[in-house]
């Protein structure tokens, strides 16, 4: 393996700080016990250099020498071949790890983003749209209350599937929004409460903040 660099913006604005995705990818390394490396990369300016590493023009993305992949979500696969930290290698406890990291961006993430951006947008409207969207996260998080009532983490081990689910969560118990569902609070509480996790927290925000 070559040098691992996440790249992610050199500055955003309060808001995201602590929830860019970049934070998943540390969040993987510092598990897998991984040396890395973090680069900046204009927040305002994206240029033609950008889009040829992440075609939608965000962050993050990493590069293993001449191997450059974007979407946290591939990335943290990408990394999970190459520890048991992050996802075991039998059959078996593959298929378990990504099929729940499918769930976490596909099924939980898919509901609980947009929630989230109304959030971040302080709109506590009314609207049948916001109010469809309420439902849609209600639902998911009463699925993700019955499993997660039943074991510590979703696919035996702690695992990418893990990373993922409990990101997605994260911004929405930031918000309150996790309400009476007390094992996903837990989970949350459970899953940002590792050392990894917490490094990758302050080095994002220390990473962020340098360029106030
Ligand atoms: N599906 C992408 C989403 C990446 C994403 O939403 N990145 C945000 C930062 S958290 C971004 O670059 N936002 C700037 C923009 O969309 O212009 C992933 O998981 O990597």
């Amino acid at each position: 393996m070559s040098e691992l660099i996440v790249h992610t913006f050199d500055w955003v604005p309060q808001m995201p700080r602590g929830f860019v995705r970049d934070i998943r990818v540390r969040w993987a390394m510092e598990e897998a016990g991984m040396p890395y490396r973090v680069v900046g990369v204009p927040f305002r300016e994206r240029g033609a250099d950008h889009f040829a590493h992440q075609p939608f023009g965000q962050v993050p993305w990493l590069t293993d020498g001449d191997i450059s992949i974007f979407e946290a979500g591939a990335i943290l696969l990408y990394l999970a071949e190459r520890s048991e930290n992050l996802m075991p290698k039998d059959a078996r406890g593959r298929a378990d790890v990504i099929q729940w990291a499918f769930a976490a961006l596909n099924s939980v993430e898919m509901a609980s983003l947009p929630w989230a951006l109304f959030k971040f947008e302080n709109d506590d409207s009314q609207t049948p749209g916001k109010k469809l969207l309420d439902t849609f996260l209600a639902g998911r998080l009463g699925h993700m209350e019955k499993v997660l009532a039943t074991r510590e983490w979703l696919a035996g081990n702690f695992s990418i599937a893990d990373i993922q689910m409990a990101d997605a969560l994260r911004v929405v118990d930031s918000f309150g929004g996790l309400g009476e569902h007390e094992a996903c609070k837990a989970y949350v509480a459970r899953a940002t409460s590792r050392p990894a996790f917490v490094k990758s927290h302050a080095d994002q925000m220390a990473h962020f903040a340098k360029a106030d």
